[in-house]
């Protein structure tokens, strides 16, 4: 039990806070109790998004997402969130500097991001031991809310992505023998990287060969080579969109032409956009699903095409959700307080959200059913 209602008993949680209490205390811009004139919880929540740089499109949806959550929120009345957000880039050190600047800000109640668990690996234990909430949207590493009790995510781990995605391919194609191929530069696609070769062992699928790549690397020619000349079945990818997309293209221009599977990182616009009919055959699981007979999912979709011009993907709606457990957590807290927002995140249960119903673990982790896609004719569909 790792997340249990922690108010007066942890004292390194309690002395920080005290610390960052002295300099200001933790309490939301405005009146001193925290509180908009009508009664409702006044709160900054910061944000670390990877809004520059290669990977920017995760960010960029995860932001436009939380900025839909917030108008909606702001709008009900309860609870009143500013948006203090930050870029990180994607970088480690970027999104340490962007955590130190909202936590040293007393108006700061707690924070959503950074957007890899490459970043959250150096924020996450830092919030904690500060004592600020930080919830992940699409941090989906092995090991992230175990970071500590103020580490939350409400993102689809790549450990219950995989394995069904790798489940639904097998049948489907009667699949025996695989190649792996992934980034060994980044804690995500590593950990995906573990749960692929778990889940092809536990299955009793045969790996032809695992071969790794850089972040950044534009030649796949050598991994794919070899990977092609082994004849598998599938190839299992754990890659960030941007690398990811390359990979399929070439593959294909080298006449690979077997399915691929990949996490959470592939199951992007970008892939499309980027790899356009080479994309074609990728499969994933994801916790979102936009076509799904849903009021809440079809308000959503269409406000967010209206005010964005595009559909949602798994980031633009996981962060929306995140902004809403957060408003919750927020007004069952009663006021912008670091630790009492820490308790009732803890404590958040059967919530109710445009990715399904969702409440967080004992160890502040998710419990979901993925639905499988594949990209045909240049569109993620679901996948039978
Ligand atoms: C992680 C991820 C990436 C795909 C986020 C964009 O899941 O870094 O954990």
């Amino acid at each position: 039990m790792r997340k249990q209602l922690k108010k007066f008993a942890q004292f390194t949680a309690l002395s920080s806070l005290l610390v960052l209490s002295a300099c200001g205390g933790n309490q939301a811009a405005g009146d001193e109790e925290g509180k908009s004139s009508g009664g409702a919880v006044k709160a900054d929540i910061g944000v670390i998004s990877y809004i520059s740089g290669p990977g920017a499109a995760y960010g960029e949806a995860i932001t436009n997402g939380l900025k839909l959550a917030q108008e909606e929120i702001n709008g009900k009345g309860e609870v009143e969130i500013n948006l203090v957000i930050e870029d990180s880039a994607g970088k480690q050190d970027q999104a340490l500097t962007a955590a130190q600047k909202l936590m040293n800000s007393e108006n700061v109640t707690g924070i959503i991001g950074p957007t890899l668990s490459t970043e959250m690996n150096v924020v996450g234990p830092e919030a904690d031991l500060n004592g600020v909430p930080i919830m992940g949207t699409s941090t989906t590493a092995e090991g992230i809310p175990q970071i500590g009790d103020y580490v939350f995510r409400n993102s689809l781990p790549e450990a219950l992505a995989i394995p069904a995605a790798i489940d639904k391919a097998i049948e489907k194609y009667d699949a025996k023998k695989v190649a792996i191929l992934y980034g060994n530069d980044d804690v995500f696609t590593k950990s995906g990287f573990d749960t692929m070769k778990k889940a092809a062992e536990e299955k009793g699928l045969e790996i032809l060969t695992t071969e790794t790549f850089q972040k950044g690397q534009s030649d796949y020619n050598a991994q794919l080579t070899k990977i092609k000349g082994l004849k598998p079945d599938l190839i299992l990818a754990s890659a960030l969109y941007n690398e990811g997309a390359v990979i399929m293209d070439q593959a294909r221009k080298m006449g690979i032409d077997v399915p691929f599977v990949g996490g959470n990182g592939f199951n992007s616009p970008e892939v499309i956009n980027i790899a356009g009919d080479a994309a074609n055959g990728l499969i994933v699981a994801t916790p979102w699903y936009g076509e799904k007979e849903d009021d809440k999912v079809k308000e959503f979709v269409s406000k967010y095409e209206k005010e964005y011009g595009k559909k949602p993907d798994q980031f633009a709606a996981q962060a929306y959700d995140a902004l809403y457990i957060m408003a919750e957590a927020l007004t069952n807290a009663g006021e912008a307080d670091r630790d009492a927002l820490r308790d009732a995140l803890a404590e958040i249960k059967g919530f109710n959200g445009i990715l399904g119903e969702f409440s967080f673990d004992e160890e502040g982790d998710v419990v979901m059913d993925p639905t499988v896609l594949v990209i045909e004719g240049g569109a993620f569909k679901e996948f039978n």
